[in-house]
């Protein structure tokens, strides 16, 4: 692992180089609260550098048959896998998360990731018509180009390589930026990259901060298109600052999800499930299901059972093997949940269980962001908390009447990513599935994901979709061909 002295450069033309500006930020490793490493603190004109390396890369990887970049990235995979232990440590130390998390959801999914749409290119159909007899049309699905990807800090590898996949896979190529609180595993990943033999310029990493690089990347004419995971209100000013050079825009972008739990629902089932959609990656996970709403006649046994088990997560040292909650990914956002934890019980919210940082963990973490798993309940359904995406380790538990009342109450927000509905009636799981607004709805389960199906949100969780065919479709552009008889 790096020491602080240790560098986190940029990945441009197939090179790991310092800043243009040479400056560096500290990078903080959440569970202890001092840095570990320095990160390039890029800007414009780095950005430049790499957009014109991605741009002189386009010709021939674009070019180069499916095959060939098949093979390519399938190596990236195998690489992946054979760096798991590497790439998990250093997702726990940028993160916070527990090392438990990293090693069995993050890497392997990035792996995942890398083999899906490697192997899905090499699968691809393409559409013919014939128009009475007078024309034959085809349509050819062309990469774009260069492409800007933006992600953020709660799944830093995970989310970076669902966009790196599919966009190298259809032939672009790319200029990528982590999260700034986030950076090192962006960095081992070019490192693998190189070694698998991608060719250089194909994927260039700036590091560096919103403002300075990713704006850059969103405004940059030789970039055409944005695909961007992050907050609703970065999100607007992605589409801001695409939308009159008319570039395509995929926006990933915040939830306040939905947890409905019926009282015919398996309750064990159903309260594993929703510690686990409340509590994963310590809440910062834009799927959770921060928001539980729970069928009256069940409600008392559900809160106290569910409480319960909030309460056995084991707390630590997100690098012990047995940590089940780890580290806040800031001192910034856990100030963030500190504010409404302390906003609930302005609103009249009672604390079912945690509510406070927890005592400290071990000598070497006794400076770190730790809160503990926080349920509140008795809060009025249409309250700020109830409303507000906290991203940490917060939830709510509010009762409910009928299912048209907890429809209501579910789709009665700015959001609509995703969702849970616990319930063993099929006709009712089926009828709730089709009325709750959200681009995903998880029945008797939570983050059961298949790779081929699409992925994304309504309202202010986002634009498009990512995820099997329709992430070759935005990373590809449709061209008909119509040929006179
Ligand atoms: O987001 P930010 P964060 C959401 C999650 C929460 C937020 C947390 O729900 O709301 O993201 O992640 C860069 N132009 N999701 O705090 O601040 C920034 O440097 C261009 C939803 O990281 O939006 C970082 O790399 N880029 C998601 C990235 O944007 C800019 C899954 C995200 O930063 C920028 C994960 C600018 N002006 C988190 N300003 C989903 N729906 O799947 C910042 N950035």
């Amino acid at each position: 692992m790096p020491t602080e002295q240790e560098k986190i450069r940029n990945f441009i033309d197939g090179k790991f180089v310092e800043p243009v500006g040479n400056r560096y930020l500290d990078n903080i490793e959440p569970a202890t609260g001092k840095p570990y490493s320095r990160v390039a603190d890029s800007d414009s004109a780095d950005v430049e550098l790499a957009a014109a390396a991605a741009e002189k890369a386009f010709p021939g990887w674009s070019r180069a048959p499916a095959v060939e970049r098949s093979r390519i990235l399938l190596r990236i995979a195998d690489l992946i896998e054979r760096d798991l232990e590497k790439l998990a440590r250093a997702e726990s130390i940028d993160t916070g998360k527990p090392l438990s998390l990293a090693r069995s959801l993050d890497i392997p999914r990035a792996a995942s990731n890398f083999r899906f749409f490697a192997t899905a290119i090499l699968h691809t159909e393409s559409e013919a018509h014939i128009t009475d007899g007078i024309a034959f049309n085809y349509t050819l699905r062309l990469p774009l180009g260069v492409v800007g990807l933006i992600s953020p800090w709660n799944l830093p590898l995970y989310l970076l390589t669902w966009k790196i996949a599919p966009a190298l896979a259809c032939g672009n190529t790319a200029v990528a930026k982590p999260s700034e609180l986030t950076p090192m595993t962006a960095s081992l990943l070019c490192e693998i990259c190189r070694e698998a033999g991608l060719p250089n310029g194909v994927l260039n990493v700036v590091q560096g901060t919103g403002q300075n690089v990713g704006a850059a990347i969103t405004a940059h004419p030789k970039i055409v298109a944005i695909s961007f995971t992050g907050g609703t209100v970065t999100g607007r000013k992605v589409a801001e600052s695409c939308a009159p050079m008319f570039k395509k825009v995929s926006l990933e972008l915040g939830g306040k999800n939905p947890n409905v739990v019926f009282a015919d629902a398996d309750l064990d089932a159903a309260i594993a499930g929703s510690v686990r959609s409340s509590f994963a990656n310590q809440g910062q996970v834009c799927l959770c299901g921060s928001r539980v709403f729970v069928e009256r006649s069940a409600y008392p046994e559900f809160v106290e059972r569910f409480a319960a088990a909030a309460s056995k997560l084991k707390m630590g040292d997100p690098l012990e093997p047995t940590t089940e909650q780890g580290a806040i990914v800031s001192s910034t956002q856990l100030e963030k949940v500190k504010y409404y934890v302390d906003l609930a019980k302005q609103e009249g919210g009672s604390i079912a269980l945690g509510g406070s940082a927890p005592d400290p963990i071990n000598e070497r973490c006794q400076n770190g962001y730790f809160f503990r798993p926080t349920v509140i309940t008795d809060l009025p359904v249409a309250c700020r908390v109830n409303r507000e995406e906290i991203f940490g380790p917060v939830i709510t538990i509010t009762p409910f009447d009928s299912e048209e009342e907890v429809i209501g109450y579910a789709n009665d927000c700015d959001y609509g990513l995703a969702s849970s509905v616990w319930t063993q009636n099929l006709n009712r799981a089926h009828r709730v599935a089709e009325h709750i607004h959200t681009g995903t709805v998880w029945v008797n389960c939570w983050m059961v994901r298949d790779l081929r199906v699409p992925f994304g949100g309504m309202k202010q969780s986002g634009v498009g979709r990512e995820g099997g065919d329709e992430a070759l479709r935005f990373f590809t552009e449709p061209k008909n061909v119509c040929i006179a008889k």
